[in-house]
């Protein structure tokens, strides 16, 4: 069986982030490890949450694991509350890794225009260095825009989204700390919420090894849920690990997180809580199984 290592905060409450991965991970038939990096009482859209920053204990776990001589088939990150815990989390994972290791990275900090609470800046060109030494990254396209210094625009077209993509492909040789990447496998760059007509919504990627671009659209439900990058980023990394190809990957997550937000309407919950992503575990096996996975490795 795979083993996947998810790097990212316990928010006790709100559904997002290692309450997510989780159980998205194991449902796709792959071990999932976790790091937390901190533990909150609940995720940063709620008011008066408290945080106890795990960072000091990062090291010891990720040590013991190296004398006990773990492989990870990917490593996975996601929210990570401060530039200097992204540092370390870059360093971690130049320990962790082999040659044959996915590291796929999430950059979760923003989404319509501005970055989450806490951040500015200084943290999203530190995310930026971490996705330069990722095999793959799937920002939206807000973290895309604060990672390359592009304005925001709401209104776009294709061209730009190409833009945004080929600034991204290019933050691993502008930054002189990525070489702990395994630079000949190249990065596949994948944008988020990206609409490129009236009533639809996608995503659009590069891989940046053979320059070929891929893009995915599939019906807009126009309600912005919380949560719903954390499940697309954890679905996209259960896939990959079932063989799937990242085209067929990133094209799957899509069209489970739009299946979630459709199911979760129904929910009288604010959207800002999190998706119902348990009601649609079981359809998410069955679509992992149609798209052709393979067994267990
Ligand atoms: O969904 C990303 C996320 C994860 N963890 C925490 C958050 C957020 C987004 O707001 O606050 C603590």
């Amino acid at each position: 069986m795979k083993r996947v290592l998810t790097i990212q905060d316990i928010s006790c409450l709100g559904k997002c982030s290692i309450t997510v991965t989780l159980p998205l991970i194991s449902a796709m038939g792959s071990e999932c490890v976790i790091l937390p990096t901190a533990i909150l009482s609940t995720h940063t859209m709620f008011t008066h949450y408290s945080i106890r920053d795990l960072s000091d204990q990062l090291e010891t776990i990720v040590d013991h694991w190296i004398r006990e001589k773990v492989h990870f088939d990917a490593i996975h990150t996601g929210y990570l509350g401060t530039q200097e815990e992204i540092g370390l989390v870059k360093d971690l994972i130049a320990k962790l890794r082999s040659e044959d290791t996915l590291v796929l990275v999430d950059p979760a900090m923003g989404d319509n225009g501005r970055l989450y609470a806490r951040f500015d800046g200084a943290y999203a060109r530190e995310n930026a260095s971490l996705c330069a030494i990722g095999d793959v990254m799937v920002p939206n396209i807000t973290e895309a825009c604060f990672m390359t210094d592009v304005p925001y625009r709401d209104q776009y077209d294709e061209d730009y989204i190409r833009e945004l993509l080929g600034r991204l492909a290019q933050l691993r040789e502008k930054d002189d700390s990525a070489d702990n990447a395994f630079p000949g496998k190249g990065q596949k760059v994948v944008i988020t919420g990206v609409a490129l007509s009236e009533g639809k919504t996608g995503v659009m990627g590069l891989d940046t090894a053979t320059g070929e671009y891929f893009s995915y659209q599939n019906d807009r439900i126009p309600v912005s849920y919380h949560g719903t990058g954390d499940i697309y980023s954890s679905v996209v990394a259960g896939a990959l690990m079932r063989g799937l190809s990242w085209q067929d990957s990133v094209k799957l997550a899509a069209d489970y997180v739009r299946r979630t937000v459709e199911v979760t309407l129904l929910d009288p919950q604010e959207p800002w809580y999190g998706v119902d992503f348990e009601e649609t575990i079981p359809e998410l096996v069955k679509m992992l199984e149609a798209a052709g996975a393979a067994g267990r490795q």
